[in-house]
């Protein structure tokens, strides 16, 4: 890709382009955003993870995202980079940015499953697991969504490696989810919010999903979803559902949001982004816009209620 050329947000990107889009708009916005390294994926790539916020020198709370959990949901990889970018162009004008930013830290990692995203650029499109081996059976990956510790493979997964839903072969099997869980153990002093995104059925859902029981948090949790979804259906009039896990899609156990909010992160959060299904995963790039520009309201909304409580 040349340097000249514009990234463009409203399409789709491959790996190669997200790789080099991370890197240059890392360094042309030095002074709001820093890169790390979180490890490598299963196949070697870098997990890049972005911080943004002004730079203060003091401990900011801060609100981790992370797209692209499952390969073919491309909406996703597509709202995190515009969320990065619509973070850096809007700091300055849009006085609820500047306040978010001014007072904590987004950390966002664009594309957690690399390598199962490639793989649906090369080879198949409707992909949705990591692509590890699996020792035994010719079938690869793990679904990193059934991966964490949260009721491990207790419902809604499988332990065939050639399920959809394989849990893998234990807790953090995944590279990509012991990179991520790593992190996180390591700064849950600072991450307030856990926001994970996901696509497609139009859903803000919170914990559990691993149980039917009611979080401890449920009626605030609840009543912040609310809050985001009728902020994300004031801009286009879409409409979603929020509710825990559970009841509202299915039961699942291992997700990375009942994880985080066990481990002490309160305000866990899996989004389920657009549509209901007429598309599904094969979202036509004319929706990436409006779908961004709605969920960043759902986003900010959660990060100001964060900040404020
Ligand atoms: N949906 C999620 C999945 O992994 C989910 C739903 C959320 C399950 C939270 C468990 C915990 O199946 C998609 N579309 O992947
Ligand atoms: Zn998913």
């Amino acid at each position: 890709k040349r340097a000249t050329k514009a990234h463009d947000y409203t399409k789709y990107n491959n790996w190669a382009t997200i790789n080099d889009w991370v890197v240059s708009i890392s360094s042309a916005n030095a002074d709001l955003i820093s890169r790390q390294v979180i490890g490598n994926t299963y196949e070697g790539r870098p997990m890049h993870l972005l911080k943004i916020g002004k730079k203060t020198g003091s401990a900011k709370p801060a609100v981790f995202m992370d797209c692209g959990f499952h390969a073919r949901e491309w909406i996703t990889h597509a709202f995190c980079q515009w969320f990065i970018n619509e973070a850096v162009s809007t700091y300055g004008s849009d006085p609820e940015m500047t306040n978010l930013l001014d007072r904590m830290d987004f950390l966002v990692l664009p594309v957690f499953n690399i390598d199962g995203y490639e793989y649906t650029w090369t080879k198949d499109r409707m992909w949705r697991k990591t692509r590890s081996k699996n020792s035994g059976s010719s079938c690869i990956g793990t679904d990193p969504n059934r991966n964490f510790d949260a009721g491990w493979c207790t419902t809604g997964a499988s332990s065939n490696p050639c399920s959809e839903t394989y849990c893998g072969s234990s807790i953090e099997s995944e590279i990509e989810s012991k990179n991520l869980a790593n992190f996180i153990r390591s700064n849950k002093s600072i991450i307030k919010a856990y926001l994970t995104v996901h696509s497609y059925s139009q859903l803000l859902l919170f914990p559990y999903s691993y149980k039917y029981g009611l979080a401890a948090d449920h009626s605030e949790l609840l009543s912040v979803s609310q809050g985001a979804i009728a902020a994300l259906r004031s801009l286009h009039g879409t409409r979603y559902t929020s509710g825990p896990g559970a009841v509202t899609i299915y039961p699942a156990a291992g997700g990375s949001d009942d994880w985080a909010y066990d481990l002490g992160v309160k305000y866990s959060y899996t989004f389920e982004l657009r549509d209901e299904g007429r598309y599904g995963f094969l979202l036509p790039e004319s929706q990436i816009k409006p779908t961004c520009e709605e969920t960043m309201l759902a986003v900010k909304y959660i990060a100001s209620y964060v900040l404020n409580n």
